[in-house]
């Protein structure tokens, strides 16, 4: 259990006034559920690798996976600003919590939604809504990750099915998943999707042991070895990277709201920490070295939250472009993991105990900066965008 109760988010810019009733509503509800039903649990589940059980269900319960869906289809019709709200106190409790809801939600939910057929969403999309389904999102390979345009995981037409061969790593809930949307070459070289049932023949998911981040989050890997898909378990309305990349950018999205709660969950126990912690006989809080790292911490997360807010107004008017969802990701990736190091430090010794959040926050963050494209790549997605030059190669 934490030190100190999950308290109100700093508004410095009064953006709330900008929030309509129903996203105050939203957000208000997932943190008193993040505070009753994550918040007891997640020190153990992380000193313990181990996720939280029946994590995903209760995420359906309360409204949090496909938030966005049509709901028709399970989800709840809401929009951007309430999804970004809705990872924001996801991560607040822990990036393993806000990443199960991500791969769900922006990465199986959002590609059957998107490109799948209205018998692959009557099938898939409201059990993956209520949690009693988990999926996967397999694009990672051991020699491909930031270059995934060369991924080796290929499919034949067999006929009356796919054989699909290859594998996939560093996939979150490969080991707990019902279905993996699993993106691989054609016999022509063009990349497709297709819904992978655990139920096929030859379909493994091994899982990735001895992490020192993300602990609370099951990940591992799909192997293909000869695996027949059924011709009606392929996405129909998208080929080639984009399919995929566009579910990251749903993903990338999630995460720089996310994001902003791990920073928030840190700032929040650091100033209140600094206050109470007395040395030489005022609170530490009071010292010019620290006013300056808890001022600079909320200037930035302040920064963070205008960012959000304006790329969830461009996403709902479906005026985001990727590169801005990239500057979004990293800035605000590096943000939170600033933040998360610097004011482990205001706590001292008490700062890399369990009950206060820091290092749990920064060592998830390390994998958040990592995964959905590198600190670097999102760089270099910027610097294509602006001088029209790729420097990937
Ligand atoms: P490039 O030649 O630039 O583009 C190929 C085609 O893709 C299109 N495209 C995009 N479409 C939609 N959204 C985007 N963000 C797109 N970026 C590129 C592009 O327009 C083109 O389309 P077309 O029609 O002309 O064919 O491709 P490239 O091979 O140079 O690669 C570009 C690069 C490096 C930006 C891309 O490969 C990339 O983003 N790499 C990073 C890989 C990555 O982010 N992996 C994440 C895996 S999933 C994950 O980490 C889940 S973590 C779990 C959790 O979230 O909790
Ligand atoms: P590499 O691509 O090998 O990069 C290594 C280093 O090289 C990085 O610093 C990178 O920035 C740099 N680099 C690479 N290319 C360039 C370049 N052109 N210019 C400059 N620098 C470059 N993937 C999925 O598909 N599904 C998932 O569910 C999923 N979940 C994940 C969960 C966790 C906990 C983690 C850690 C990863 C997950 N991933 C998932 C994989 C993740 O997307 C990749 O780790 C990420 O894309 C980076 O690929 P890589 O690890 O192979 O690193």
């Amino acid at each position: 259990m934490s030190y100190y109760p999950l308290t109100t988010l700093p508004d410095y810019f009064l953006m709330d006034e900008l929030l309509t009733d129903e996203h105050k509503l939203i957000r208000q509800s997932v943190r008193d559920w993040v505070e009753s039903f994550v918040m007891p649990k997640i020190d153990d589940a992380a000193q313990n690798h181990t996720d939280i059980p029946n994590l995903m269900k209760e995420l359906g319960k309360i409204g949090a996976l496909g938030p966005y869906i049509p709901e028709e289809y399970g989800g709840s019709g809401l929009d951007q600003i309430s999804y970004g709200l809705i990872m924001q106190e996801l991560e607040r409790g822990d990036s393993a919590v806000r990443s199960a809801a991500s791969v769900q939600s922006s990465l199986v939910m959002f590609p059957i939604n998107e490109f799948g057929s209205e018998e692959q969403k009557r099938k898939f999309l409201p059990q993956l809504a209520s949690g009693e389904m988990i999926g996967a999102f397999g694009l990672t390979e051991p020699n491909h990750g930031s270059d995934p345009g060369s991924m080796e995981t290929h499919f034949e037409d067999k006929g009356d099915h796919y054989l699909l061969n290859g594998a996939k790593m560093w996939i979150t809930n490969a080991p707990l998943c019902d279905i993996a949307v699993v993106w691989g070459k054609n016999e022509e070289g063009k990349i497709q999707g297709l819904i992978v049932e655990r139920a096929f023949e030859g379909f493994t998911t091994p899982e990735t042991h001895n992490k020192w981040s993300l602990r609370a989050s099951k990940t591992g890997e799909l192997v293909f070895n000869n695996v027949k898909v059924p011709k009606e378990n392929l996405l129909p309305n998208v080929t080639g990277l984009k399919g995929p990349l566009s579910c990251l950018n749903s993903a990338r999205y999630g995460i720089s709201w996310g994001v902003i709660g791990a920073a928030v969950d840190c700032y929040c126990t650091a100033l209140q920490y600094s206050k109470e912690r007395k040395q030489f006989g005022k609170p530490i809080g009071g010292f010019q070295l620290q006013q300056k790292k808890l001022a600079e911490f909320l200037t930035e997360i302040t920064k963070a939250q205008l960012l959000c807010l304006q790329l969830g107004r461009l996403k709902n008017d479906h005026k985001a472009t990727p590169a801005q969802i990239s500057m979004a990701k990293r800035n605000n990736v590096k943000m939170a993991i600033d933040i998360a190091r610097e004011s482990r430090q205001i706590l001292g010794g008490m700062g890399i105990m369990g009950e206060f959040p820091m290092m749990r926050h920064a060592a998830n963050l390390e994998s958040v900066i990592t995964y959905e494209g590198t600190h670097d790549v999102h760089l270099l997605i910027t610097g294509m965008d602006i001088t029209g030059i790729n420097a990937f190669g």
